[in-house]
């Protein structure tokens, strides 16, 4: 299925994964609506993206955690941008590494609100137009953290389980009607994902993917773009993918480092 023209809306598209996304639905010539918190950084995608042939981009600057400014914000959209044909529910984060009996609830409670209520808040916003104008896509981010549960990751993981299960149900929800619904579920991915994770702190981050090689978020992108460019008939529910250095979220192959 082409990709040109279609209108992509993307959150969390100021870095990594969305931002990698961006552009790989940009060179597909699709129009593109980002959102995120940063509206700076989301200023420099935009910009890479027109560059990269998306024929217009349209900037939104949205915390997902807050239902009515979700709604507000696609309410108010300009009337060109409205009809959305491709959601990419992929704002998230995981804070924190701690055991759950000590972990810190501020850190529950922004992945809980970003990664569970943000991509419903969004799709509930969205998803009734794709039915009434009988097209869409929604495409969740997913993790293979939703499939494993690894040690200090608990409440992240069950973010991503959550993830896993209204992927599913959504899909239920909308047998009938012509919109398809996707959850791409990668591991390990280089991008600020670990310090997001441990609140800034550069070393730690890089720590994460030593010795290995992990995804790249253009990978990533590569599966969104896929899925969403199969035939109208053709639903991909589940894409799970890691580098060749990972088998699960529990299992990794790391090089000896000298
Ligand atoms: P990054 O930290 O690089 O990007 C996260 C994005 O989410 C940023 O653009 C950030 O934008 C946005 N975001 C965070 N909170 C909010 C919010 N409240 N409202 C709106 N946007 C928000 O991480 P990744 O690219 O790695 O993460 C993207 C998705 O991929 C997440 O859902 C993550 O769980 C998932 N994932 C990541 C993996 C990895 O190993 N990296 C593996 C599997 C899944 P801003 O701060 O500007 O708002
Ligand atoms: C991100 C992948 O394994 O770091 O979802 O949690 S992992």
């Amino acid at each position: 299925m082409s990709l040109k023209g279609k209108i992509v809306f993307i959150t969390g598209a100021s870095s990594g994964i969305g931002a990698a996304t961006a552009l790989a639905f940009a060179a597909q010539g699709a129009r593109l609506l980002l959102a995120a918190r940063r509206a700076g950084k989301l200023a420099e995608v935009a910009s890479q993206a027109l560059k990269r042939g998306a024929p217009a981009v349209f900037s939104i600057d949205l915390d997902v955690r807050h239902y009515r400014a979700v709604q507000d914000a696609i309410d108010s959209l300009p009337e060109e941008w409205a009809p959305i044909d491709i959601l990419v529910n992929n704002a998230g984060l995981s804070r924190g590494f701690e055991k759950l009996y000590t972990g810190k609830v501020e850190d529950w409670d922004e992945m809980i609100d970003t990664n569970v209520k943000g991509l419903l808040y969004v799709s509930r916003a969205v998803v009734p137009g794709m039915v009434v104008r009988g097209r869409g896509h929604v495409i969740n981010l997913g993790s293979t953290a939703g499939e494993v549960t690894y040690p200090g990751g608990a409440v992240y993981c069950g973010s991503k389980a959550a993830e896993r299960a209204i992927n599913d149900g959504l899909r239920q929800d909308l047998l009938g009607t012509a919109v398809r619904v996707t959850s791409v579920d990668p591991g390990m991915v280089e991008t600020n994902f670990s310090l997001v994770r441990f609140h800034g702190d550069e070393e730690r981050a890089a720590k994460v993917y030593k010795g290995l090689t992990p995804l790249t978020p253009e990978d990533v992108a590569d599966a969104v773009v896929w899925a969403a460019s199969r035939p109208a008939h053709v639903n991909i529910a589940r894409v799970s993918m890691t580098s060749i250095h990972q088998a699960n979220s529990l299992l990794f192959h790391r090089e000896p480092q000298s």
